[in-house]
């Protein structure tokens, strides 16, 4: 009998600058994640420039609530974190919750947008919504990382 693979998937989190302005909340994530059994492969702290951030949240820009983002998003230190695991991008998506930390305090009250999301813009996570969403966004901000060279099952 062949030997069962898991398929593992990347994806691109970002713990935005509220949650790296208090050092007590990262290492809370990173057990989260761990107990989702995904593993950090890579991590940087970022600190953005507006045009950077307009790059990133390009999709968003003329939206009532892009300039609160960019603005957010600028406002200080935050950390990018490729992660790896099987379905990684529906696991971390699913355990960061619903975009409006509001909705995920009443509809998912353990994810970690409704434990530590200040308001609909300042909403703590970040996380690819698809493969080719990751691919592009890990290159983003990790351009010298090779995915092909990533082992993907184990
Ligand atoms: P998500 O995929 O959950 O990160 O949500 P979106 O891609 O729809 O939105 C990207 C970011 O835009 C959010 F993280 C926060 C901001 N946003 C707002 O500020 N207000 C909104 O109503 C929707 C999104």
């Amino acid at each position: 009998m062949r030997p069962s693979v898991i398929r593992k998937q990347l994806t691109l989190a970002l713990l935005k600058p509220d949650i790296c302005a208090n050092a007590s909340l990262p290492p809370k994530v990173y057990e989260a994640i761990a107990n989702r059994s995904l593993t950090i492969v890579k991590q940087r702290d970022v600190l953005w420039t507006e045009a950077q951030a307009g790059a990133f949240y390009a999709e968003h820009q003329g939206k009532f609530f892009y300039q609160r983002l960019c603005g957010y998003m600028t406002s200080g230190p935050f950390q990018a974190l490729i992660l790896s695991g099987p379905d990684a991008i529906k696991e971390w998506r699913s355990l960061i919750g619903p975009t409006h930390p509001v909705r995920a305090r009443i509809h998912q009250p353990t994810t970690l947008r409704s434990l530590y999301g200040l308001t609909d813009t300042r909403n703590s996570f970040h996380g690819s919504d698809s493969v080719e969403t990751a691919r592009r966004e890990i290159e983003f901000f990790f351009p010298t990382f090779d995915p092909e060279a990533y082992p993907t099952s184990s």
